[in-house]
């Protein structure tokens, strides 16, 4: 029996953009149904307002991307009327690492979905809309500036690959069965909820320990990589968009502006009244095999066909960012539980 409200399927619901996407859904009336990887540690930290906040609106269910039928019982049993995919192995550096569970999960995950999705339409007659969730790196080595949903894609890591992979299931699968099934191409977004190892985290989080005395230096790769800085509140908006349209497409999701990692440092030391240059080392270990130089995203379509807007600046992601990471470090200096060894090594 399925009830009135609407009922979303969120993968990846304990990252950044998955927690961001349940409390939009959550406010708009779905119930939100997330799927939740078994950890020996609790990894909920994100979600636990939410939790909280939302007792009837909100499932947790555990699953793995790389169990198929974990992912078919799932989708069968919830019967969800929107899929959102966002679960991932979503760090690039990380991807050269472990090249082959990455695949698994970002590539050969969404064809588990898909398959589970095709079937459960199939046997019930009621259509599921499906998001996945593209990036801008696929772009990689990009050949056009800004880049579009016509630019061709030159993926430069594992991650990227995999997310290729992903990509054109999902077109395959709209093409071949008539899915609803649309890809979001965003370029990085950001929020005081990123990973700490990705590098605006990481520049932030710094800044704000180094200035209250709980580290000392900070150590980063390529600070010339330029990158298309976004918030995540604001591209989880364009997700949900995605699948309200009568037909499915895909779409980039963008600011249309670029900012090398350097001025991300400037910006954010100088918000706290430092130069980044007293305190940021380069480590020759933290460069990767193959780097994508510069992005710059067109996101035209998506004024045009959704009505999306980004609401923040750079200068705005900037600032929330940094104030947020200083009443963290603010906490662990009142309570005694700031690390002294500094930033993580990744
Ligand atoms: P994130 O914070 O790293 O979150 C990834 C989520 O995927 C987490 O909930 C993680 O669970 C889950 N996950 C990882 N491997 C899994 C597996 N094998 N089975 C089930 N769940 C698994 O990433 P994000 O920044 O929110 O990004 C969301 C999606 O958008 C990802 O697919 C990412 O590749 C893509 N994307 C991100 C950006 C960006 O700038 N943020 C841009 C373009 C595309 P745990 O909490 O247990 O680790
Ligand atoms: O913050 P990053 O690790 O993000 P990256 O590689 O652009 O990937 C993120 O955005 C993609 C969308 O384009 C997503 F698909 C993906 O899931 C992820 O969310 O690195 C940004 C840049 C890179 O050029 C990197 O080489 O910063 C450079 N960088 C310099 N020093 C560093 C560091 N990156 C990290 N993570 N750590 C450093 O110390």
């Amino acid at each position: 029996m399925k009830s009135s409200a609407r009922r979303a399927l969120i993968t990846g619901i304990t990252g950044q953009d998955g927690s961001y996407l349940a409390e939009l859904l959550v406010a708009k009336g779905y119930h939100v149904h997330g799927m939740v990887r078994r950890s020996s540690s609790v990894g909920t930290q994100r979600i636990d307002r939410l939790c909280l906040d939302s007792v009837d609106g909100l499932t947790l269910h555990h699953g793995d991307m790389g169990d198929a039928g974990g992912l078919a019982r799932l989708i069968r049993e919830i019967r969800p009327d929107e899929v959102y995919n966002l679960a991932a192995q979503s760090h690039v550096g990380v991807s050269f690492e472990q090249p082959a569970c990455t695949a698994d999960a970002n590539a050969f995950g969404v064809l588990r979905i898909l398959e589970a999705i095709r079937d459960v339409q199939d046997a019930i007659g009621d259509p599921i809309r499906f998001y996945q969730a593209s990036s801008s790196e696929l772009f990689g080595k990009a050949t056009e500036i800004p880049q579009s949903e016509t630019t061709p894609f030159h993926p430069r890591s594992p991650y990227a690959v995999s997310k290729l992979y992903a990509h054109w299931i999902t077109v395959n699968y709209r093409e071949s069965y008539g899915l609803h099934a649309s890809c979001g191409i965003l370029f990085n977004h950001e929020s005081p909820r990123r990973g700490e190892t990705f590098v605006t985290r990481k520049i932030t989080r710094a800044a704000a320990r180094i200035s209250l005395g709980l580290q000392e230096t900070l150590q980063l790769g390529n600070l010339d990589a330029s990158r298309d800085w976004g918030y995540a509140g604001d591209y989880v908006e364009a997700m949900w968009r995605m699948l309200q349209q009568d037909d499915p497409d895909d779409y980039v999701i963008a600011t249309g502006e670029t900012h090398t990692v350097r001025e991300f440092c400037e910006h954010s030391f100088g918000r706290l009244g430092m130069n980044y240059r007293d305190f940021v080392e380069v480590d020759q270990r933290l460069f990767r095999p193959a780097e994508v130089d510069a992005l710059l995203g067109s996101p035209e379509k998506a004024f045009r066909r959704l009505g999306w807007r980004p609401q923040h600046s750079f200068a705005e992601l900037v600032a929330l960012m940094v104030d947020a990471d200083l009443e963290l470090a603010r906490k662990e200096l009142a309570d005694g539980t700031g690390r002294r060894a500094g930033d993580s090594p990744l």
